[in-house]
C-alpha cells in the first residue's frame, strides 16, 4: 500500500443509533486482496487490502443489513473482487461495477445475474483521467438493455462544466458524496444551490449524502459543518437519498473515520422514523433491489 496510507479503523465503536431493519450500506468497497485480485495498472493509489470477509464483519457489527459494492478506481475496469464480494453475499449485496464502451453483452449479462445495477463514471481527476462524453454515451447505449443506472463522482465546482451531459442521461443517476460541496461556503449559497437545482429540475437524480469525514472540517465525531448539507438534501428529496460508510475509506490522510459516527450522523440529517426508513431502507431496495419487490 502507499507510504502515507491510512488503514480503516478494525475496532469501530458500537453506534449509539439502531439502524431500521433491513438498512443498507449503499456505498463502500472491496480492496483485493491484492494476491487474489491484483490492483489496477492504471490506479493513482494503492490501497491496503479490504476484503469481503472485512466488510461484512462491519456490516454485522453495525447492524447493517445489506450492503451495494461501488467498484473503486484502484481496480480500475477489473470486477472480479467486486463480483466475488457479490457471489459471496447471499443475495445481501448489489454492485456498481466499472465497465469500458467495448464491454460485451454477455459480461454485462454475467455481471447483472451476479447482482450489478449500475455503472460508475468518475470525473474526480486525483482518482482517473475522465474521458470525453462519448466515452459514456457509449456505455449508457451498451447498459441500458439491463435498465442499470449511473452513479456519477464529481466535485462541486466541475458541475456546471459537466451539467450538459450530466442531464442528458435518461437514467436515474445517483451522485456520490452531495457533488463533493465546499462545506465552508453556505448551505443557502450558490454553489451549493446549483446541486439543488439539479436534483429538483432533474427527478431522475438521487444523491448519497455520504462521506461528512471528507467534506468537514470540523471533524470526527460530529462533522457539524456538513450536517446543514446532508439534512437539507434528506428534507427536500426524501425519496431518492441513499446513505453508505464509504468503508474502508479511501485516500483520507489526516485521520479515519470511526464507522460507528457514520451510523450516528444518521439521526442529525434524517431526524424522523420515516425519513430514516426512506433513506436506509426503502430508497435504496427501490432502486439496488427493484426486481426482488
Ligand atoms: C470514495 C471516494 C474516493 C475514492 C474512490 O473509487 C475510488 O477510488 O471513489 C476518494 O478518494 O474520494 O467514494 O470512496
Amino acid at each position: 500500500m502507499d507510504d502515507d496510507w491510512l488503514v480503516f479503523d478494525p475496532e469501530p465503536s458500537r453506534p449509539t443509533f439502531i439502524l431500521p431493519a433491513g438498512s443498507v450500506d449503499a456505498h463502500c468497497h472491496v480492496f483485493g486482496p491484492g494476491d487474489e485480485f491484483p490492483y489496477a495498472e492504471e490506479r493513482k493509489y494503492t490501497p491496503c487490502d479490504a476484503g469481503k470477509d472485512q466488510l461484512f464483519v462491519l456490516r454485522d457489527f453495525l447492524g447493517v443489513d445489506k450492503n451495494v459494492i461501488v467498484q473503486a478506481t484502484c481496480h480500475g475496469s477489473d470486477n472480479r473482487a467486486l463480483l466475488d464480494a457479490l457471489a459471496s453475499a447471499k443475495g445481501r449485496a448489489r454492485g456498481v461495477a466499472t465497465v469500458r464502451p467495448d464491454v460485451g453483452h454477455d459480461e454485462l449479462s454475467e455481471m447483472h445475474d451476479a447482482g450489478v445495477r449500475a455503472v460508475r463514471f468518475n470525473y474526480v481527476r486525483r482518482l482517473v483521467d475522465p474521458e470525453p462524453d462519448a466515452y459514456y454515451h457509449r456505455i449508457v447505449e451498451r447498459i441500458a438493455p439491463f435498465g442499470w443506472h449511473v452513479v456519477i463522482y464529481f466535485e462541486a465546482a466541475d458541475l456546471e462544466e459537466r451539467w450538459k451531459f450530466f442531464t442528458s442521461l435518461e437514467t436515474d443517476v445517483v451522485v456520490d458524496h452531495m457533488g463533493r460541496p465546499d462545506v465552508t461556503q453556505s448551505v443557502d449559497g450558490p454553489e451549493f444551490a446549483r446541486f439543488l437545482s439539479l436534483m429538483e429540475e432533474h427527478q431522475n437524480f438521487w444523491c448519497k449524502v455520504t462521506c461528512p469525514e471528507r467534506e468537514s472540517l470540523s471533524g470526527p465525531p460530529r462533522f457539524e459543518d456538513v450536517v446543514p448539507f446532508a439534512r437539507r438534501v434528506v428534507e427536500r428529496f426524501p425519496t431518492r437519498v441513499l446513505w453508505g460508510t464509504d468503508w474502508p475509506h479511501p485516500n483520507l490522510h489526516d485521520y479515519m473515520p470511526d464507522d460507528g459516527d457514520l451510523v450516528d450522523f444518521i439521526p442529525g440529517i434524517a431526524p424522523t422514523p420515516d425519513l430514516q426508513r426512506k433513506l436506509l431502507v426503502d430508497n435504496p431496495m427501490r432502486l439496488y433491489w427493484r426486481d426482488d419487490a
